[in-house]
């Protein structure tokens, strides 16, 4: 049996500071309509897609801050992207800076949401490994202070029934953390949609510049092989404001295999016919967590008591 998704990744070029968020979301929807004119059943969009990766920059005014943050969703300026998505009738992954009451405060999360054919919201993700840091480092030629700026996500690592299968989120800096998959692996997630924004320079770490693409398609190729699951993983990509940052979106299988790549470093789609049973091979065999997969066994004390080299 087959259960197929087309899957359109929608890689977006350098969003400059100055563009407006309906120039942005001319952009998307251009990706959309290419992406139904495909076939794909859903576009997934990256992180942070209607703005420029403002984390970059030292900001103290919380006016100015918040111009980069959506107060509802949709909004006037991404109601023609929902719009367009239930006129195609396809679904789509945003990703985006949520500023929101809840608990009768203001809370600010770098924020995922994905929207079903109908153009309803039927799933929403809060970032949860923010990298980076909170105060201006001067040594840096950029900065990366999503640790000011947003909270650390609250929602955990949901799945959900969507697209004729089980979907999960993460968003950029989750990607790299096995647990982000695994969480959603003991799940039985059949596909991992997530964006990101990755600087080609880290620099507390400019020794690993070189290594950037390869770590980008480890971890994901990785999360996807070890949770039996595809994984979805779309850039923004390019020189924005400055700084260079990586493409390569891609589209992988539960096996591992990189299927659909971007080549770019501007819009562009990618589409893959993404198989849901591809899933089973792997879930029913290596990756038989009830079987094989010992948690007992494995000393996880050491959550609790803090795990430390041996003396
Ligand atoms: N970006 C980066 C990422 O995890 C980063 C942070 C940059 C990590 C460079 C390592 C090296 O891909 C976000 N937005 O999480």
């Amino acid at each position: 049996m087959s259960r197929i998704v087309t899957v359109g990744a929608a890689q977006v070029g350098p969003i400059a500071r100055s563009e407006t968020r309906a120039q942005v979301v001319t952009r998307l929807i251009a990706l959309m309509r290419q992406a139904k004119a495909a076939g794909c059943d859903i576009v997934v969009y990256p992180e942070l897609t209607l703005t420029t990766f403002f984390p970059r920059w030292y900001m103290e005014d919380q006016t100015e801050v918040d111009s980069f943050f959506e107060r509802e969703m949709p909004s006037n300026e991404t109601a023609p992207l929902f719009n367009t998505a239930r006129e195609l009738g396809i679904g789509f992954h945003l990703g985006y800076a949520e500023l929101t009451q809840e608990g009768g405060r203001a809370r600010r999360f770098n924020t995922a949401i994905l929207v079903d054919k109908a153009g309803a919201i039927v799933a929403k993700y809060r970032k949860v490994h923010l990298p980076g840091h909170a105060e201006h480092e001067p040594y840096r030629q950029f900065q990366h202070l999503e640790k000011r700026y947003f909270e650390v996500g609250n929602l955990g690592f949901p799945v959900w029934r969507a697209f004729g299968g089980v979907v999960g989120m993460c968003i950029c800096n989750d990607r790299r953390w096995p647990e982000t998959y695994r969480v959603m692996g003991l799940q039985g997630v059949e596909m991992v949609l997530l964006g990101y924004n990755t600087p080609l320079h880290n620099p507390p770490a400019p020794e690993h510049d070189a290594l950037a693409n390869h770590h980008n398609t480890l971890v994901m190729q990785s999360g996807a092989y070890q949770n039996g699951t595809w994984v979805v993983g779309v850039a923004k990509a390019g020189v924005e404001e400055g700084v260079m940052q990586i493409g390569q979106s891609q589209i992988i299988a539960p096996s591992g295999e990189t299927v659909a790549m971007c080549s770019t470093l501007g819009d562009e789609l990618i589409v893959a016919r993404c198989d849901l049973d591809l899933t089973v091979s792997y879930k029913t065999t290596i990756f038989n967590f009830a079987k094989h997969r010992r948690p007992e066994a494995y000393g996880l004390i050491v959550e609790r008591t803090g795990a430390r080299p041996p003396d």
